[in-house]
């Protein structure tokens, strides 16, 4: 990895979308030992703990096309502020969900640093919906647009500007449920999806080996990934919120992280969406802590 300090930054936020559990994922991936298999690997861990916010009984405000707005916008701007400070600090912002919303929040900080950012988006989902596409309102379903400038105003003038990253540096690698509406945005903006079909098709060391060869090209100052556990198969992550078989295996994911580390192309990352009430004796959770070894070198023999 490229730095030697690693900030944790927990984010127990599960309002953006309808199952509850997944504020309990920062907890679920620290019961998994993810600062002592990180220690191991030689890094200064420091834990800078949750994002507070107002936490109670969901749902607080019900907006049809937005829901919970104003709580996802609160996360957002104190995430935003916790990622800049963990920059600032000359560390690795490793940020845990909570649904993948607060992925807004960490784009919103870390694009004030990267002005030519690169994100691997590693899920089942495009997560590419705005107000006018989305078939459930959840704003989970929305952040890699918002973070592209598309949608509400509040939402993609998070910390100040927009957009935080661009359509050309996006890789969305894993996806097999795409709505239509997020099928016409990928061909209007050419964003870059390995797809479910080309996993099978290439093989993981193809896709990640072109990823990276893509990234570069792209000249970006920096690389974010974004990992959804539901890019697995959920036989490997049964406890996240929107499970869709003829996912990614345990050991593709690990081939990635893996290369991913030999290339040293990634700055900044969050590992969202584990939700322990839904899992099964924390498979999940110890899924995630994993890779995330795999992400930060750990090695096999
Ligand atoms: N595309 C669906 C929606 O917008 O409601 C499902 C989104 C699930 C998003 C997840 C976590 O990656
Ligand atoms: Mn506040
Ligand atoms: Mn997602
Ligand atoms: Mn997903």
């Amino acid at each position: 990895m490229l730095k030697k300090k690693i900030s944790i930054i927990g984010v127990p936020s599960d309002y953006g979308q309808r199952r509850r559990g997944v504020d309990m994922g920062p907890s679920a991936i620290r019961y998994a030992d993810i600062i002592e298999r990180l220690t191991t690997l030689g890094y200064e861990v420091v834990d800078e703990g949750d994002i507070q916010f107002k936490r109670g009984n969901q749902v607080i405000e019900q907006n049809n096309k937005l829901l919970n707005l104003n709580e996802i916008i609160e996360v957002s701007n104190h995430l935003a502020n916790k990622v800049q400070d963990v920059i600032d600090s000359d560390s690795f912002p490793l940020v845990l969900g909570g649904d993948h919303s607060i992925a807004i929040g960490t784009l919103a900080g870390l694009g004030k640093y990267y002005k030519n950012l690169g994100v691997i988006w590693y899920d089942a989902h495009a997560d590419l919906n705005t107000p006018d596409t989305t078939p459930s309102g959840n704003i989970h379903g929305m952040p890699l647009a918002v973070s592209l400038g598309l949608g509400n105003d509040k939402l993609t003038m998070i910390n100040g500007y927009t957009p935080k990253i661009k359509p050309e540096n996006v890789i969305i690698i894993g996806a097999r449920s795409v709505d239509e509406g997020e099928r016409e945005l990928i061909k209007k903006l050419g964003i870059k999806v390995y797809s479910m079909h080309e996993i099978d098709r290439l093989g993981m060391t193809k896709v990640i080996e072109d990823a990276i060869a893509y990234l570069r090209n792209q000249q970006v100052d920096g690389v974010h990934l974004s990992l959804d556990l539901d890019a697995l198969d959920p036989l490997y992550t049964p406890g996240v919120g929107t499970p869709v078989p003829g996912g990614i295996t345990y050991r593709e994911s690990h081939l990635a992280m893996e290369m991913l580390e030999e290339a040293q192309i990634i700055t900044s990352a969050e590992f969202v969406e584990v939700n322990p009430i839904l899992d099964e004796r924390n498979k999940t959770a110890d899924a995630a802590v994993a890779l995330m070894g795999s992400l930060f070198g750990e090695k096999l023999v």
